[in-house]
């Protein structure tokens, strides 16, 4: 298994000003750094990488789609500009060092039309990711597609229906990102979940139920454990959560309160929990979803 933290929690644009960050991030038990990745064109990828070689850490990148661009709308324009912002996440990372993006990218977080998804809007969806798959083969990055939580998107809420969507792609590069977070509210359970997800996950977010400190609330980590480790889950496992006060990305993971003492106290003590169920959970049986 491999540890990471996502730098939301401290910051809604990493770059340069964050380089500090890197060896307390390593210093305090995590393999790896997720970028929170907002504009790639502005990302110091050259200089991250020799930053974060230097240090001793990997990274992933955990991208949103911008406002006016989504890959669901019937209006052209913005089905480009959604795909123009992924393609350039998927080269900032490559850039970066980092083998992996991972998030909403469909539609942006947060926006709804009042009805549930359109079979036209499943179909455009498929039809862009079959246009932009070929880019992350060539750049050598994967591509986790986040299913989240029915208030923060109408398009995929559970992993069932990311599974199928994901078959519908049919690319060995797209596949699924299950943060416990959003599974913890949408899913029956997470073992059936997770065993859903099959062939096609990637990447794991390891967020607590009110996204505080990972360990503290009501998400069943013996469960989670128990599963990945039936399946021999070998990849990253990031913490996930988000400053308390960071104005349109606090908002849009609507955060309202502090969630621990400080924000920075969710990965450095979350991942101590995280490894210690790591090596004490024993692997059991756990029912399959179909
Ligand atoms: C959003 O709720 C989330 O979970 C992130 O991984 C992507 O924005
Ligand atoms: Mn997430």
């Amino acid at each position: 298994m491999k540890f990471g933290a996502n730098s939301f929690v401290w910051t809604d644009s990493f770059g340069v000003k964050d380089f500090d960050l890197l060896p307390r991030v390593k210093g305090a038990g995590f393999d790896g750094i997720e970028i929170g990745m907002l504009t790639p064109t502005s990302f110091p990828a050259t200089s991250f990488r020799k930053e974060a070689e230097r240090v001793g850490l990997k990274c992933t990148s955990c991208c949103v789609l911008p406002k006016n661009s989504s890959l669901l709308s019937e209006d052209k324009e913005a089905r480009r500009k959604a795909r123009s912002h992924i393609e350039n996440c998927l080269k900032a990372t490559a850039d970066a060092g980092g083998k992996l993006i991972c998030g909403p990218l469909y539609s942006p977080v947060g926006h709804f039309t009042g009805v549930r998804r359109t079979v036209d809007e499943w179909s455009r969806a498929v039809e862009g990711w079959q246009e932009i798959a070929p880019l992350a083969e060539k750049v050598g990055v994967q591509v986790a597609l986040e299913p989240l939580n029915r208030f923060e998107t109408y398009f995929l809420n559970t992993v069932a229906d990311t599974a199928d969507f994901c078959d519908e792609v049919d690319n060995p590069n797209v596949g699924i990102l299950i943060d416990t977070f959003h599974a913890n509210i949408e899913e029956k359970s997470i073992g059936p979940a997770i065993l859903r997800a099959g062939k096609h996950l990637k990447h794991l977010h390891s967020s607590e139920s009110d996204r505080g400190i990972p360990g503290t609330g009501n998400v069943n980590w013996q469960e989670f454990f128990a599963t990945i480790k039936s399946i021999h889950y070998n990849d990253w496992l990031v913490i996930e959560s988000f400053g308390f006060s960071l104005g349109e990305l606090s908002a849009a993971a609507s955060i309202w309160r502090d969630l621990a003492p400080i924000p920075e106290a969710i990965p450095f003590q979350g991942v101590q929990f995280l490894r210690r169920m790591t090596s004490q959970t024993k692997i059991h049986e756990v029912a399959g979803s179909d």
